[in-house]
């Protein structure tokens, strides 16, 4: 038996192992266990065998495989993008960790920011040495995106390919039921699964806590919504039994509220991995790159983002309707399709408001938001949308093709 068969038959059993771990894996076992086989056929170290898992603890799934396999190239591979601050990205790999750079091909092939990778990001990247340099970026499967701070600016991707955003918000001053409803059009409008969280319940007793809950579940209709203390820990350890390893978790929320210190709290013992990552630049200065998606210890990613202190929408219009359901539901008893509700005559929805049961505020905030919506509409940029598209297009081939090796998927 030689050297490459021994290595065959430990990939072999690797892979067993694995995906004996992942559910759903019926049909396409034969498909997981053949490509690591496949890939003997040329030189691979031990190493790299082993942390196969790595990039599946990351959050790689077979769905993500399919539509990278077209971009694939050879001797590329799939990275994650665990820092996306600009010109200056870090991925990993299914090798570990490494800085990265991207083409100039593929700058000049982005149409605006939002083309440009950003945290929890998938890229083909080709490892070069102690760098790598990303090629391309695997289609978005979900995105939180928010105004670009500045005037006349278009959209900014703050994270992609999370499953739950956690919209962290504080029992203090900071409370603020409008400013929620930003955050579930954001998710929403991403394909982002919103979970709110309620932090610093230490500050308020435990039946305001309690009146506070219940009025954000009154518009989040069905969403989540958990309070804590990382103070005290209450309430932490229902958080934590809502992580799913693999999953990706973005914590978005007003600066001061506590994303920070959660992520801490979480992290507990492997506190470590929140410190910035020592690197050289291309000038071979050290700097220090903030780290935005952290692995967990138990298994879920989590990514951070920078505090905002006013949250932008960025959405299509429609999402205004998955945000706001009960307003979507009135618009069916409106005399006019396309009611603007507001000085149109037998407005189902105003006159909600005028009997009580649609509270003035909740409609405010929806014409409010609805205006905004439909001022970028105009502004914007028809090709981004085509592009959009597209991409979507690439994506939902992708979901088709798994579906079919997957039954129940
Ligand atoms: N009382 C109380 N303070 C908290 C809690 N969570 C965070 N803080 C404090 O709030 C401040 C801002 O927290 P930080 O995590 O930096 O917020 P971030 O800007 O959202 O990352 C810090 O002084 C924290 O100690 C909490 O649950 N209760
Ligand atoms: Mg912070
Ligand atoms: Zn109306």
């Amino acid at each position: 038996m030689g050297i490459y068969d021994i290595f065959k038959w430990i990939t072999v059993f690797v892979v067993l192992i694995q995906t004996q771990g992942t559910t759903h894996q019926t049909s396409a076992s034969n498909r997981t266990t053949k490509r690591p086989v496949q890939q003997l056929s040329k030189p691979v170290a031990l190493p790299l065998i082993l942390s196969m898992a790595m990039l599946e603890s990351y959050g790689l799934t077979d769905l993500i495989r399919s539509a990278a396999a077209p971009l694939l190239g050879d001797g590329w591979e799939l990275a994650r993008v665990i820092t996306g601050v600009r010109d200056h990205y870090r991925v990993v790999t299914e090798q570990g960790e490494f800085g990265a750079y991207t083409t100039g091909r593929f700058l000049y092939s982005a149409d605006d920011s939002t083309d440009l990778p950003v945290a929890g990001d998938w890229a083909v990247v080709r490892v070069v040495d102690d760098t790598s340099i990303i090629h391309d970026l695997v289609p978005r499967r979900t995105a939180l995106m928010r105004k670009s701070a500045g005037r006349g600016s278009g959209g900014q991707i703050v994270a992609a390919n999370v499953d739950t955003a956690f919209i962290v918000q504080g029992l203090d001053r900071d409370f603020n039921l409008r400013r929620l409803e930003r955050y579930l059009v954001m998710a929403y409008d991403g394909g982002v699964e919103p979970m709110v969280l309620l932090s610093k319940q230490d500050l308020q007793s435990d039946r305001e806590v309690q009146a506070r809950v219940q009025e954000v579940e009154s518009i989040t209709h069905g969403a989540p919504v958990l309070s804590y203390s990382a103070l005290d820990d209450s309430g932490v350890d229902v958080i934590e039994s809502r992580i799913q390893p693999g999953q990706t978790f973005c914590l978005v929320g007003s600066s001061g509220v506590g994303k920070s210190t959660l992520i801490n709290r979480l992290l507990g013992e492997s506190l470590l991995a929140t410190r910035a990552v020592r690197e050289k630049d291309s000038r071979g200065r050290h700097t220090t790159a903030r780290r935005e998606l952290i692995l967990l210890n138990d298994g879920g990613i989590l990514i951070d983002t920078p505090g905002m202190r006013e949250l932008g929408v960025w959405a299509e219009p429609s999402s205004l309707e998955t945000a706001f359901p009960e307003i979507e539901a009135l618009t069916q008893g409106c005399r006019y399709r396309g009611c603007g509700h507001q000085q149109e005559p037998d407005c189902a929805v105003r006159a909600a408001v005028e009997s009580g049961d649609l509270p003035q505020a909740r409609y405010d905030s929806y014409i409010k938001l609805a205006q905004e919506l439909a001022n970028h509409a105009m502004r914007s940029d028809e090709l981004g949308r085509l592009k959009r598209k597209r991409a979507q297009k690439q994506l939902s081939k992708a979901i088709k093709q798994v579906k079919q090796r997957k039954p129940g998927f």
